[in-house]
């Protein structure tokens, strides 16, 4: 038996680390297989706390020499790191400690990337380059000496010294070692300068592998949008002389925002029209402002310990939606963040992995960078500023900056800047930080004498540890519409504080229809019993755009649910409005393009699951199809005037306006090669000018049986093109029949070029196929078994990495009897390997249940 929960940490247990850090300095000689890393730390006594317990952090080291005031120590070391006796006044701690960067297949420490040296540090990262307290609560200034051959040698702060093999920066900013980076390889720069509001000039560079030049003039415009961006709305100025950003090949995550040098996984900062698509754009724009705005959201006030990691978080992902809703359309981002939330969010809070946006214990934090930390934090924010109103959020914020610069908090300190402000009780409020689980949002109508009366409702489904959940503060957007499609009331927020509560709207003449939960005003699921006349009624009338997109969503969920519970034929209701709506060229082309979307077939199969009913994969899967072939002939006359529509003569832009036009054109084209057989698609491949169109003609190619000719050219097009490969191997899984998803993948795993140490390839091929709902719920259970066996081969080489495809699996007990059978089975194959590391076997316990 399994130990139910070793080594598990919790939040109540949090104590002050006994010392304070007042310098660090570090001097590292790289060498791939034995790095020497020097450190000189000043120690003084924390006078917050009488613990004077000393512990180090440190794994994976081997020590050579440690002294305390210059005089050498033996200290006990265990896996974890090391204690010794320390004098009861200042000290300096200094160690010389040697690691092997090319064994480090783990990506977390100092690693070696094609040659390049490369740091990742958070959360626990930095206890495998020395011993240090390694928790975000020790903060310091850092000066850093690297001596290494290669040209180009990066590290926090600003460049102090150079020369032949060596540089030395300095970070004036007292910061955690999470936030610590060391960069050093063979890499040309892309600069520019940036003056500060107030009038400081600052150093841009981002470092590149040669050859990658090409990629990163549309980064670099980003960052210089986000910097000034921070300014123009938060008022925050950048605080260093140089500001650098680095991509790299392989690594975990989308990017890091350690100190003034921040790194990229290539994939989420290159970028050029002929590789790149407008949604990488969009996502690259959005991830650089999302690292960059860390400076102040995460770095100059962290996080007091992991569990807060919300609190830089929720609010930067917060922070980076309202940048995207600015420089592009804010419905079109809204909604699109929406549609994230439900695809990854809401199974994650439905299923076995539900956990607080502040969760309360763990045993791997690495397995806490989730989407309800991240994408729930940040929506937590957002009702946080809808209930208190923009200007107090703007107060707010700046009593946070004011109040907290260069400390290390926590979540009751960022609610009681705005319960100082607007002298509100948060405390109910804050359960949304405390409660896991999606909560239930009913709504009924009621009509009396020229009163209209909603009564809402909330329950929070039970979640792992938390059976009982008390009600929530839950701001609901409502406006009202006249029946001739008048607004009779506008947007106004209800704040639904108890279980059950009413509220009327009276002195109106007719009965409205309710437009409820405008622009998504939280993240709830809404029952709200509409009949297919009044949803078509909002889709063609709502003033709110996400509420009349969510109302054409609705209906085609419902149409679809039909099909597959009742074999009910196509609603025209639906393929009506839907037309309506898209031949409405006054409406913004992105918009109508994203209303052309259906709701996925994971989200469907959550649906039927709510509702007591077992979903079926592969009748989901036709359901879709038939209701997609069947909007194409409905739409047949109007998507020639779709696809004239999205002509752009002009030169390529990754702006909001072409790319909305490029996304309308690239949906009609989907449906009219469901007519043509891909005649259209075949054309538009051989003249496309850039990814988003080449890409779009060779999946509709593939998904119409053609395209084999297209795609090989596509491979010896792009051979040299690492992210371009990482596309064409995706490509081919997503596309692929139900019944050939895993083969196709299995496949692909055998090809010269899948490097699958590498994470982006690795996802490329089983991230797709996890994606892939009814290819990996396929009844032969191939997928199942498929993912199993690579994940047994990845756990040892990256743990980080195989925990985190893990989830996969989190939605296995919706499914039948024979399908659980089949996962439960893999589930416990994994878990019976020898030596699994300790982020996949907490994913794979949690997974599992009892
Ligand atoms: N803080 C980064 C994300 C990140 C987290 C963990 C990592 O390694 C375990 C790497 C990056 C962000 O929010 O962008
Ligand atoms: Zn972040």
């Amino acid at each position: 038996m399994r130990d139910a929960a070793p080594n598990t940490i919790h939040l109540k247990d949090y104590t002050p680390f006994g010392y304070l850090v007042d310098e660090v300095r570090l001097t590292f000689d790289l060498a791939p297989d034995a790095t020497r890393v020097t450190s000189r730390i000043a120690f003084r006594p924390n006078p917050e706390t009488t613990d004077r317990r000393f512990f180090l952090h440190g794994e994976e080291l081997r020590l050579l020499r440690a002294a305390i005031d210059g005089a050498e120590i033996a200290p006990e070391i265990t896996d974890e790191g090391l204690t010794c006796s320390v004098p009861d006044a200042p000290f300096v701690w200094e160690a010389e400690v040697e690691i092997a960067p090319a064994a480090n297949t783990a990506l977390e420490g100092l690693y070696l990337s094609n040659g390049m040296y490369c740091t990742q540090c958070e959360a626990e990262g930095f206890r495998k380059i020395t011993y240090y307290p390694d928790r975000p609560d020790v903060m310091s200034t850092f000066t850093v000496r690297i001596n290494g051959t290669h040209p180009v040698l990066l590290s926090n702060g600003n460049p102090v010294d150079s020369g032949e093999g060596f540089a030395e920066w300095h970070d004036p900013w007292p910061k955690p070692a999470y936030l610590f980076a060391l960069v050093a390889g063979d890499l040309v720069a892309h600069s520019d300068t940036f003056t500060t509001v107030s009038g400081r000039e600052v150093d841009l560079n981002l470092w590149v592998r040669p050859g990658d030049e090409g990629k990163c003039a549309f980064g670099m415009e980003a960052l210089k949008k986000s910097m000034r961006w921070d300014e123009e709305v938060y008022g925050r100025e950048y605080d260093l002389d140089v500001f650098n950003i680095v991509a790299v090949d392989d690594f975990n995550m989308g990017a890091m925002e350690n100190k003034g040098l921040n790194i990229f996984n290539s994939a989420a900062v290159l970028a050029s029209p002929e590789t790149s698509t407008d949604d990488n754009f969009e996502r690259i724009e959005a991830i650089i402002a999302h690292e960059y705005f860390h400076n102040w959201t995460g770095n100059r006030i962290t996080c007091r310990d992991w569990f807060q990691l919300c609190l830089k978080e929720g609010l930067t992902v917060f922070r980076d939606a309202q940048f995207t809703s600015d420089l592009r359309s804010a419905p079109v981002k809204r909604i699109r963040d929406v549609i994230d939330l439900r695809a990854r969010q809401f199974p994650e809070d439905q299923g076995p992995l539900s956990h607080p946006v502040r969760p309360e214990s763990f045993q791997e934090i690495n397995n806490f960078y989730t989407a309800t930390v991240y994408e729930k934090g940040a929506e937590v924010i957002g009702m946080l500023k809808r209930l208190v109103g923009d200007a107090a959020y703007a107060e707010a914020l700046d009593l946070y900056f004011a109040r907290h610069d260069g400390q290390a908090c926590t979540i009751e300190d960022w609610l009681k800047v705005f319960e100082d402000v607007t002298g509100r009780d948060l405390s109910q409020f804050k359960r949304w930080y405390s409660q896991a689980g999606t909560p239930r949002l009913t709504v009924e109508e009621a009509w009396q004498d020229g009163t209209f009366t909603l009564t809402l409702s909330q329950e929070t489904p039970a979640t792992p540890g938390q059976p009982d959940k008390l009600p929530q503060v839950i701001p609901v957007a409502v406006g009202l519409l006249n029946p001739n499609g008048d607004e009779v009331r506008a947007t106004e927020v209800l704040e639904l504080t108890q279980a059950r509560q009413s509220f009327s709207f009276d002195g109106l003449a007719a009965r409205p229809v309710a437009s409820v939960l405008r622009d998504f005003s939280a993240p709830v699921v809404l029952d709200h019993d509409l009949s297919p006349e009044q949803r078509a009624f909002l889709l063609a009338h709502d003033t709110d755009p996400f509420n009349r997109w969510e109302a054409g969503r609705a209906l085609a969920g419902q149409c679809l649910l039909d099909m597959i519970t009742e074999d009910a034929a196509p609603d025209t209701a639906y393929l009506d409005g839907l037309t309506a709506v898209l031949r409405d060229d006054g409406l913004d082309p992105a918009y109508r393009a994203l209303m052309l979307g259906l709701p996925s077939q994971s989200e469907l199969a959550a649906t039927l699951h709510q509702r007591g009913l077992i979903p079926d994969p592969q009748a989901i899967w036709e359901a879709t199809e038939t209701l997609r072939q069947t909007t194409a002939q409905h739409m047949q006359d109007l998507l020639p005037r779709l696809r004239a529509e999205s002509q752009i003569e002009a030169p390529f832009r990754p702006d909001a306006d072409q790319a909305g036009k490029r996304a309308l054109g690239s949906a009609a084209l989907a449906l009219l090669s469901r007519l043509d057989s891909g005649t259209q698609a075949a054309a538009d491949y051989a003249c496309a000018d850039n990814m988003t169109l080449q890409l779009s003609a060779l999946s509709c190619l593939l998904k119409a049986g053609k395209g084999e000719v297209e795609l090989a050219a596509f491979y010896d097009q792009w051979r040299g093109d690492r992210l371009v490969i990482d596309k064409w191997f995706g490509l081919q899984v997503a596309l692929a029949a139900p019944e050939q998803a895993a083969e196709t993948a299995r496949r692909l795993s055998a090809h010269a070029e899948f490097n699958w140490r590498n994470p982006n390839r690795f996802r490329a091929v089983f991230g797709a196929l996890a994606m892939h709902h009814a290819g990996f719920h396929h009844a032969s259970g191939a997928a199942y078994q498929l993912l199993a066996d690579w994940l047994i081969r990845l756990d040892p080489v990256n743990p980080q990495t195989t925990a985190r495809m893990c989830s996969a699996y989190q939605t296995w007990r919706r499914y039948d009897d024979d399908r659980q059978l089949l996962i439960g089975a893999q589930l416990d194959r994994i878990l019976a390997q020898p030596n699994l590391s300790r982020d996949t076997t907490e994913m794979l316990t949690r997974i599992r249940g009892s």
